[in-house]
């Protein structure tokens, strides 16, 4: 077969990959783009740090994270930052994190951020740590993020 059709055939292959799985609700995965994503540098024997960035949703629709996970570590979560009618501020789980339509959402030390819990190897600083996004239309969101020091 000439040079040419064999490579229309792989580009068409590397197409039909790159199709987003089927979904729970119709229409097309919604789409997520991340800015200035990092994971914060942390000693060796610290084993959880914490991922923060810009994602934003440039889609008609809110756009609703519920899972999130990275080969680099046991467990991520999705965490908010609040303060207590005692005025004492900390930061819990919670099921979704929303990026608003046509909006963003700040991941930041003070507010909603992503934890990474466990690290299965110390973190390098300038390293790509890959983390996947889930959303509850069954999306699959994935993003490299550099470790960083703080
Ligand atoms: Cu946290």
């Amino acid at each position: 077969m000439p040079v040419p059709a064999r490579l229309f055939i792989l580009l068409l292959a590397l197409l039909t990959a790159c199709r987003p799985a089927p979904q729970a609700q119709a229409g097309p995965t919604a789409t997520l783009t991340v800015e200035a994503a990092r994971v914060v540098a942390v000693p060796p024997s610290v084993k959880e740090t914490s991922v923060f960035g810009t994602l934003r949703n440039p889609g008609g629709r809110p756009l609703r994270l519920t899972g999130v996970q990275s080969p680099a570590a046991d467990h991520a979560m999705l965490m908010v930052t609040r303060t207590d009618a005692q005025g004492r501020t900390g930061m819990q789980m919670t099921d979704a994190l929303t990026v608003p339509a046509g909006g963003e959402l700040v991941l930041s030390d003070t507010g909603d951020h992503i934890m990474l819990m466990g690290l299965r190897a110390p973190l390098r600083e300038g390293e790509p740590v890959a983390l996947t996004l889930t959303d509850d239309a069954g999306g699959t969101h994935t993003l490299q993020a550099p470790v960083v020091k703080p």
